[in-house]
């Protein structure tokens, strides 16, 4: 156990490389629940007619212990009967919806409809898995993201998974951001005045963290906090862990590097976290006044989760204490 329970903590997360660190956070904090994990809705959009929030999802079933570990996504032990017999109809089945994880965007839908907010929902629900962290959307209002590929705008689900991530991209919009206010639950989890640290994850910083920055006032809010804002690089020598996050910095003309992923966030945070495979780039990022750490940052086994939680909660007090 780490850390003392009366510090609270925010994490920033996509889906399946964010919600692996939060699930070692909340294997090594004390009390889980002093733990707010920040969701990006932009990957969401409305399928089948019904509400779909991967990262949210993600997130939830990592932390319930539930998820698929081969996808990340999607729940284990899942069987795809409606998948099957939708198919049969001639119906759209580009995008996987296992027969459990339906049951989740079924009722998440209902229950939108009833009138609740995005937040209370996702609150509920993961209660309902035994989720003890609070998972709260970035925002209750839709901020779809679209990606401006060589092809013309492709929704977010379509580029991602339906094109799967083929089309090269030229940069990415925010529908909706402007008009967009930061859930309650994320506001309020910033302006404690327990406030240990914000963790921005070790998530694609285009799709993943730029959404939730996008949200009006949350820049704001992150800058006006006194906790020390801590970024972990998703790149590792030069290559993603998982995803396109290095396809999409090299099609925009960035190469793919974790010295590159700390000048995406310039400004924005006090400390950066990067693998050993990295160390080389260690003094460069320092050279910008960013406290920087070394570690292992693979999260392949549980312990390594842990391992990399303990190393951030750690640094994070570092600079907290120094600053
Ligand atoms: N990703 C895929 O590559 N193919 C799918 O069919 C797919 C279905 C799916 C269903 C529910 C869900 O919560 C996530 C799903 N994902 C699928 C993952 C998702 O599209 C991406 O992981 C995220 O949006 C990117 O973080």
């Amino acid at each position: 156990m780490t850390s003392s329970a009366s510090v609270s903590y925010v994490a920033l997360s996509g889906g399946v490389g964010g919600a692996k660190l939060a699930l070692g956070l909340c294997d090594v904090l004390e009390d889980p629940g002093r733990l707010t994990v920040v969701a990006n809705t932009g990957d969401d959009f409305e399928h089948l007619g019904l509400k779909v929030c991967p990262d949210i999802d993600t997130l939830t079933y990592t932390l319930a212990g539930l998820a698929n570990s081969e996808t990340g996504w999607g729940r284990a032990g899942e069987s795809g009967a409606f998948m099957e017999a939708l198919g049969a109809l001639g119906g759209e089945t580009w995008f996987f919806l296992g027969d459990k994880d339906l049951a989740m965007h079924v009722e998440r839908s209902r229950r939108l409809r009833a009138g609740e907010s995005l937040s209370a929902v996702t609150s509920e629900l993961r209660a309902r898995f035994g989720v003890r962290a609070h998972i709260v959307p970035m925002s209750d209002d839709p901020v779809p993201t679209i990606v401006e590929t060589e092809e013309g705008p492709l929704a977010f689900q379509h580029y991602f998974v339906r094109e799967r991530c083929r089309p090269r991209v030229l940069g990415f919009r925010h529908e909706g951001a402007a008009q967009a206010r930061p859930s309650a639950g994320f506001l309020d989890a910033l302006a404690a005045p327990d406030l240990g640290a914000v963790i921005i994850c070790p998530s694609n910083p285009y799709i993943s963290i730029d959404p939730i920055l996008a949200v009006p006032g949350v820049r704001a809010a992150l800058t006006a906090c006194e906790a020390p804002v801590v970024a972990i690089s998703p790149i590792i020598g030069g290559q993603a862990v998982k995803g396109p996050t290095a396809k999409m910095m090299a099609e925009r003309g960035v190469a793919p590097s974790a010295a590159a992923i700390a000048e995406h966030y310039a400004g924005l945070i006090d400390g950066f976290v990067l693998d050993e495979a990295d160390r080389d780039a260690a003094a460069v990022i320092a050279a910008t006044g960013v406290v920087v750490e070394v570690t292992a940052t693979m999260m392949t086994a549980r312990a390594d989760k842990q391992a990399l939680a303990r190393a951030v909660l750690a640094f994070a007090e570092r600079i907290g204490a120094a600053g």
